[in-house]
């Protein structure tokens, strides 16, 4: 029988993408959406909103994981999922984890348009929070959904709990109660932009994502000793802040070390205390962000770091206390979803090619309990996490096409 053509509304998209942008605390074009801030709340009232005109069964878990159901045929069967994230890290763009709520959610409005009636239930998941913003772990809420975390130790650098922010944004229910049963779903994907320059530069307009690289977070805190910025002499320093510099070029040049651009290394917050110009730093917090497709070359650039920090705290006499916040394998993607994606995009005469992905995503963790696969779309100049992050209409429509397509194939 032949299959009824999709269309996709990218109008319709498009507006709501840029609706969506509008819930920030930050003035446009940045986005600012940090999970269980005001700005969030409205933005998955703004989300449920769309879901439920699309005649969609709305639910949330304990810590605010959104799913929005289209109950199949056969409701018994373990669904399909697709979906992403609308939190937004400080300063960031409108595209990041949006495109694939809003490309899923319209892939979802394409195919009851065509009058398909999937076998399987095909189900949108909103996930609270993908970026490490509020708690300092990324996906925390993917990795409870994956049974990979508890929550009940989480807080935020003020030491609120995940407990009192979920509590206050109207999130109750056993945190147990968030892992779903391996199985739940028969298959994951995820639309998102590439946050990278290759399918741009290639001139590609999908990529279909075979692996997700292993990402590690790390916590130090470097405690010298402060003093007056004149009357310390610099013999008798123990300056926190020079000794935190010394860790964070030690981070660099770690990372460069291994001589292979899939392993990078960032220290993206520096806290230095007490923060006055003529006080000499006591006490300085850094998190730094190692990643790389090759498990053993991550740990290996984590080993050097650990190195440099014994040799800087030996030498300056400072103390340095890290805490690993998260060090997690890579992803493979199922190789059943990934041929699906490239099927579809070959039969809509889409480019594709197969590539890895150096963000990480919720995918990471819903791998681990269903069958997964990402499809990215180009981002201009390979920009994301900044207010200048920019994907073409034509870019999420062939996406969504896509993701659309896939959803038919694996729900029927
Ligand atoms: O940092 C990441 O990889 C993701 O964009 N949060
Ligand atoms: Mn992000
Ligand atoms: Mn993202």
């Amino acid at each position: 029988m032949e299959k009824t053509k999709l269309e996709i509304d990218i109008d319709g998209m498009m507006a709501e993408l840029e609706t969506l942008a509008g819930f920030s605390d930050a003035p446009a074009p940045a986005v600012t959406r940090v999970v269980f801030s005001e700005q969030d709340r409205r933005a998955r009232e703004y989300v449920k909103g769309l879901c439920r005109a699309a005649g969609l069964l709305v639910r949330e878990d304990a810590v605010g994981n959104t799913f929005a159901r289209w109950d199949g045929v056969a409701p018994e069967l373990p669904a399909i999922g697709t979906g992403s994230h609308i939190d937004a890290i400080p300063n960031a763009g409108a595209y990041d984890g949006t495109v694939g709520v809003l490309g899923g959610l319209e892939a979802i409005r394409a195919l009851q348009r065509s009058g398909f009636r999937p076998r399987r239930s095909i189900e949108l998941i909103v996930f609270s929070a993908e970026e490490p913003t509020r708690f300092g772990i990324g996906c925390f809420s993917s990795r409870m959904l994956a049974g990979l975390l508890d929550g009940s130790t989480l807080g935020d650098k003020d030491g609120k709990t995940l407990e009192e922010w979920r509590t206050a944004a109207g999130f109750h229910g056993e945190l147990s109660g968030v892992a779903l049963p391996s199985g739940h779903y028969a298959g994951f994907l995820e639309l998102h932009i590439e946050q990278g320059p290759l399918l741009e530069r290639e001139g590609i307009p999908l990529g279909v994502v075979t692996a997700i690289a292993a990402p590690a977070s790390l916590r130090m805190w470097i405690e010298g000793e402060g003093g007056h910025a004149g009357a310390l002499l610099m013999p008798d320093r123990r300056d926190a802040f020079c000794a935190a510099a010394e860790i964070v070029l030690a981070v660099e040049s770690a990372a460069r070390s291994t001589g292979v651009v899939d392993t990078v290394g960032t220290v993206g917050v520096c806290d230095v205390f007490p923060g006055a110009v003529n006080s000499v730093p006591s006490r300085v917090r850094l998190e730094v962000d190692v990643r790389d497709t090759d498990l053993a070359r991550r740990d290996g650039v984590l080993a050097k770091i650990e190195q440099a920090v014994a040799d800087v705290s030996a030498r300056r006499g400072v103390t340095v206390r890290t805490e690993v916040v998260n060090a997690d394998c890579p992803a493979a993607c199922d190789p059943g979803v990934v041929e699906a994606l490239a099927r579809v995009a070959t039969a809509h005469g889409l480019a594709y090619r197969k590539m890895v992905s150096r963000a990480y995503h919720d995918t990471l963790f819903m791998s681990r309990i269903a069958p997964a696969a990402m499809l990215f779309i180009p981002c201009r100049g390979g920009v994301s996490h900044r207010p200048d992050e920019y994907a073409a209409p034509e870019a999420i429509a062939a996406g969504a096409l896509v993701l659309a397509e896939a959803l038919r194939e694996l729900a029927s």
